[in-house]
């Protein structure tokens, strides 16, 4: 009775260190929009993990570079964007760099850092796409942000992916952690054009992501704390009976 005691208690307190992984899956109810119109979001929690979703474009300023955002949609078990400059039609609802001039993208801000692994898409066109992490806290984007400063203000390029398809899910080769992460049509903020990564032409509808949290959040650390005294008391008390 006392060991398997001791050894529930020693379970717990090591599960709070252990890493967790949280599958996203925008196909289900838990994923609906919080609003209707501009500057809408997703808030979605899986695991104890919360993700805010908006989505940007930069159709802003009298060059129409600087980011604003736009109107998330869900398409079945899809996320798309209308952006300002664009209509309700296919494939402007979805996450494109089409027409216009205007790369639509994606800000997931987690409240813990996760490591962004893989993401799925419900649909694609071209599918050239790219994943940056933010280094640090992010204060959120101003009408001063556009593609040309976005490296310099703290964004760190993950990767590049060409032809992205909607058979399986892409796996990113993140190796950073962070709370806040960008999904986007190939933009050449990330990276130079490459044979058949090239600009201006992907959309796509993300279904799904998968990332990884360093800690167990279930168990708080009161709780633990709470746990691993009980245990030292048990120990004590077992000693001094001794
Ligand atoms: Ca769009
Ligand atoms: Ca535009
Ligand atoms: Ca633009
Ligand atoms: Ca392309």
């Amino acid at each position: 009775m006392f060991k398997k005691s001791l050894l529930i208690i020693i379970s717990l307190f090591a599960g709070s260190a252990m890493a967790g992984t949280e599958t996203w899956d925008f196909g289900t109810a838990d994923a609906a929009l919080d609003s209707w119109g501009m500057g809408n979001s997703i808030t979605m929690n899986v695991g104890g993990v919360e993700l805010v979703i908006s989505g940007w474009s930069d159709t802003g300023g009298s060059s129409d570079n600087r980011f604003e955002t736009g109107q998330l949609m869900k398409y079945g078990n899809g996320i798309g964007l209308i952006n300002r400059d664009e209509g309700d039609n296919d494939p402007n609802h979805s996450i494109d760099s089409r027409y216009s001039n205007d790369y639509d993208f994606l800000l997931l801000e987690f409240d813990t850092a996760v490591r962004l692994d893989e993401f799925g898409l419900s649909w694609r066109m071209d599918g050239d796409m790219s994943v940056a992490s933010y280094n640090g806290d992010f204060a959120g984007f101003d009408s001063s942000s556009t593609w040309a400063n976005l490296i310099s203000s703290g964004w760190e390029t993950t990767g590049n992916y060409n032809n992205v398809g909607t058979s399986s899910y892409q796996a990113t080769g993140a190796s950073t952690y962070s709370k806040t992460w960008l999904i986007s049509t190939f933009n050449a903020a990330f990276g130079t054009p490459d044979g058949g990564l090239d600009l201006g032409d992907d959309g796509f509808k993300l279904k799904g992501l998968v990332t990884t949290s360093p800690q167990l959040t279930q168990v708080s650390e009161p709780t633990v704390l709470l746990i691993f005294s009980l245990g030292l008391v048990m120990l004590f008390g077992r000693a001094r009976r001794r």
